[in-house]
């Protein structure tokens, strides 16, 4: 029943037009401007990065931090999939109607407004961690081509908290956690007319989580190590599974 509180007259908010204006456009390109950067960093060499896991080609990197009590999760990943373009990976991780079918941490899913064709807010409902206080979190989703002369082109997603009209803070029930997250792909392929075998992703995921409210560090931290190599695992699988009978994109 909570979910149908969340109805809002998507008429009146809808402004779909390829104007690039809205209200979130700004800070998306602050966002993709130091996520570029950062994916050009290696982890590996910075101390405050803690190896989490490496397994084949995925290097998962945690940092912790505190504020105000509650422990941040700071996560950075990197992969490699093979037989999927960064046109591809970014379109799976931001297309609202496949979340589900790859995030398995979404209790309840529900997008609010679509600001333009490549930008959405959504609002979701995390499925509860024991002992602590269930979550929710209000984003918008933008996704933008990043052209390189020469080169195929890479994709970024960027997932970052912001404020909804429809669900203010303290109104949802849930305990509101925010993010930014960041999935950085980019296409590796040396063949002038490849086939599926000769396309693969190199992606950089960041994400930077604040749980919000009160959130034992214990559980931040299981649940962070648990859930980031299975939502790589999973997402990985599902895109290549779902593109497999598909043309190539880039
Ligand atoms: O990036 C992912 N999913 C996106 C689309 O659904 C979206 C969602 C991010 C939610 C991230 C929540 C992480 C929760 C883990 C941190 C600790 C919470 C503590 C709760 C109290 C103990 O960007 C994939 C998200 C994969 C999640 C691991």
């Amino acid at each position: 029943e909570k979910l149908q509180n969340l109805e809002v007259d998507t008429k009146k908010l809808d402004s779909s037009s390829d104007k690039k204006d809205h209200r979130m456009y700004n800070q998306m390109q602050d966002l993709i401007n130091k996520y570029v950067e950062l994916s050009k960093q290696d982890p590996e060499s910075e101390p405050s990065w803690q190896c989490l896991s490496k397994s084949g080609e995925t290097k998962i990197y945690r940092k912790e931090e505190e504020k105000d009590g509650v422990l941040l999760d700071y996560l950075v990943a990197t992969t490699s999939v093979q037989g999927v373009t960064a046109a591809e990976m970014a379109e799976v991780f931001h297309n609202g109607k496949l979340k589900l079918e790859w995030d398995h941490t979404i209790e309840a899913d529900k997008k609010l407004e679509t600001l333009d064709e490549l930008c959405s807010v959504y609002h979701q409902i995390l499925k509860r961690v024991w002992p602590t206080a269930q979550r929710d979190i209000v984003y918008a989703s933008h996704k933008q081509k990043l052209e390189k002369p020469g080169e195929h082109p890479s994709w970024i997603v960027c997932n970052v908290s912001c404020d909804h009209p429809s669900v203010p803070e303290g109104t949802s029930g849930y305990t509101r956690a925010t993010i930014e997250v960041v999935l950085f792909c980019q296409t590796v392929c040396d063949k002038t007319d490849p086939t599926r075998k000769d396309v693969s992703c190199r992606i950089v995921y960041s994400a930077s989580v604040n749980p919000g409210g009160w959130a034992p560090s214990a559980a931040v931290r299981a649940v962070s190590q648990r859930e980031y190599p299975k939502f790589l695992k999973k997402i990985s699988a599902f895109a290549v599974d779902h593109v497999k009978k598909n043309a190539i994109e880039f």
